[in-house]
C-alpha cells in the first residue's frame, strides 16, 4: 500500500522515539515512570503506535455477539473497529472504514445487520467483509474485489476476543491454550452479559493499570471489595498468613473434586492465571459475600469457587467467580484520559429479577471502580506537578506493578527497534 507522509524532519515523533528510548534504558527499574510518560502528547502517540496499534488487546466477550450478523465497535485511539459474528459462527474483525471516502461504516455500540452498510452512501459489504455493492456510478472499470474492507486480526479463547491492528502480530498460542484450560469449567458459550459500565477516568492509562496492579492502597480505599478480596493471591507471597494457606489447602481440595484449575500460570509478564480463595466463608464479590446470581456459572456445582483471575496485559484484568464473573478492559483516550469498561457476566439461562438483581450485581465493582478513578485521578494530578519525581515502589506490595513498568519497557523499546533486557 502506498503510504503517505509528511517530511519526517517535521515529524515530531522522530526525536521523541530516541529519548523515550533513552529514558526507559536509564530509568531505575524500581521506581515510577518519568512524568511525559504519564502526561505528555508526543508520548502517548508514541504509546499508541507501539503499544495499542502492536500488541494483541482485549475486545471483548464471544457472548456479546451471539449470532450472525451481531456486531460491536471499538476505538482503539484513532481507529475505529467493528468486530462481527458471519455466517457459521466465524467471528471477523475490521477496520470500521468505509473503502469509499473513509466513513465510520457502524456507529453504534453493538447490534445486528444483516450486511454492513455504510451511512455516507450506502456501499454495502458481505459480513465478511467483501464489498458487494457500490452504487450505481463508479463505472465500468470498477472492481469490488479491490475494495473490501481492511481485516483487523483477531483471535477467540474461553469466550474472550483479543485483537491485533500491526501486520505482523506477535505469537499468542500458548496464552489461548491456557485461557481454554482455565475457562472450560465456564462453558462460555453458556453466558451473556447481565450489565456493564463504562467510566472515563482524567488519567493516562499506565496509571490505571499500575493502581489495578497492587492492593497496597486497598485497605485505605475500598472498603466493599474488601468484604470479599484478599489482598494477596500467593502462598508465596510475602504478605501470606498460615491462616491464608491454610485456607488455599482446603479450597484447592474442593477444587479438585470439582476438576477446576487453580495453579498460578505466568506467560512472561503480560499473562497471569489463578484462582485464588476469597475470605473464608465468603463465596461472591458481593455486599454480603453471597452468590449474586442463583443460576451457578457453566458445569460448576458449588458457588465456593474463589476467584479466578486473569491479567492480560496492556488493557484487562477478570474475576470468575462460581456464580458470576467480571470483566475489565481498558483503552486509552488520551494522554490524560481513559476508559474503563466493566461486564458482568452470568450463565445465559439466568433469569433478571428471579436468579439476580444487576443492581445488586454491580454494587462492590461500580463503588471499586469509582475508588480506583478518584485514586488514578489525584495520582495524574500529582504527577502533572513540576515537583513530581519517580518515587520507589515497594517490591512486596507493588511487584505486580514492578512487573507491569517492566513489561511495558520492553515492549515499547523492542517495538521501537532497540534491545530489551531480559524479564525474570
Ligand atoms: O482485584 C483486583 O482486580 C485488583 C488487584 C488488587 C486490587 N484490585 C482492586
Ligand atoms: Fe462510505 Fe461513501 S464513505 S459510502
Ligand atoms: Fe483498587
Amino acid at each position: 500500500m502506498q503510504k503517505y507522509v509528511l517530511n519526517t524532519m517535521d515529524d515530531p515523533l522522530v526525536a521523541a522515539r530516541e529519548s523515550t528510548a533513552n529514558m526507559l534504558q536509564t530509568r531505575e527499574r524500581t521506581f515510577s515512570l518519568p512524568q511525559p510518560f504519564y502526561n505528555d502528547a508526543r508520548l502517548f502517540a508514541i504509546d499508541m503506535q507501539e503499544v495499542f496499534e502492536k500488541e494483541w488487546l482485549f475486545a471483548g466477550m464471544t457472548c456479546e455477539i451471539p449470532t450472525k450478523g451481531n456486531f460491536m465497535t471499538l476505538d482503539i485511539g484513532d481507529n475505529p473497529v467493528v468486530i462481527v459474528r458471519g455466517g457459521e459462527g466465524t467471528i471477523h474483525a475490521f477496520h470500521n472504514v468505509c473503502r469509499h471516502r473513509g466513513s465510520r461504516l457502524c456507529v453504534k455500540d453493538k447490534g445486528k445487520v444483516a450486511k454492513l452498510v455504510c451511512p455516507y452512501h450506502q456501499w454495502t459489504y458481505e459480513l465478511d467483509g467483501r464489498l458487494l455493492f457500490a452504487g450505481s456510478d463508479m463505472g465500468t472499470d470498477f472492481n469490488l474485489d479491490q475494495f473490501g474492507l481492511k481485516p483487523v486480526s483477531i483471535c477467540t479463547a474461553g469466550g474472550f476476543i483479543f485483537i491485533n491492528l500491526s501486520d505482523n502480530p506477535p505469537p499468542m498460542d500458548d496464552f489461548l491454550e491456557t485461557l481454554e484450560h482455565y475457562l472450560e469449567p465456564y462453558q462460555m458459550d453458556n453466558v451473556k452479559v447481565a450489565t456493564e459500565s463504562s467510566i472515563v477516568e482524567q488519567a493516562n492509562w499506565k496509571l490505571v493499570i499500575e493502581n489495578n496492579r497492587e492492593c497496597y492502597h486497598c485497605n485505605g480505599a475500598h472498603p466493599e471489595l474488601l468484604n470479599s478480596l484478599q489482598e494477596f493471591d500467593d502462598t508465596e507471597d510475602p504478605r501470606a498468613t498460615p491462616a491464608y494457606k491454610e485456607l488455599v489447602a482446603r479450597k484447592q481440595a474442593d477444587w479438585d473434586q470439582e476438576r477446576v484449575p487453580y495453579q498460578l500460570t505466568r506467560l512472561g509478564h503480560q499473562n497471569r492465571l489463578t484462582r485464588t480463595p476469597l475470605l473464608d466463608g465468603i463465596v461472591s464479590m458481593t455486599m454480603d459475600g453471597k452468590p449474586g446470581c442463583k443460576k451457578l456459572m457453566g458445569r460448576l456445582k458449588s458457588p465456593d469457587m474463589g476467584s479466578l483471575r486473569i491479567l492480560h496485559l496492556p488493557n484487562s484484568w477478570n474475576h470468575f467467580m462460581g456464580d458470576h464473573a467480571v470483566v475489565f478492559r481498558v483503552l486509552p483516550l488520551g494522554p490524560q484520559q481513559t476508559v474503563v469498561t466493566t461486564k458482568w457476566l452470568v450463565h445465559k439461562d439466568a433469569v433478571e429479577g428471579v436468579d439476580y438483581d444487576p443492581e445488586q450485581l454491580r454494587r462492590v465493582w461500580d463503588a471499586t471502580n469509582d475508588q480506583d478513578r478518584q485514586l488514578a485521578e489525584e495520582n495524574q494530578r500529582g504527577i502533572n506537578s513540576k515537583a513530581y519525581q519517580p518515587g520507589p515502589y515497594s517490591e512486596t506490595y507493588e511487584f505486580g506493578v514492578i512487573d507491569f513498568v517492566d513489561w511495558y519497557a520492553n515492549r515499547v523499546l523492542e517495538n521501537l527497534g532497540y534491545e530489551a533486557p531480559t524479564l525474570h
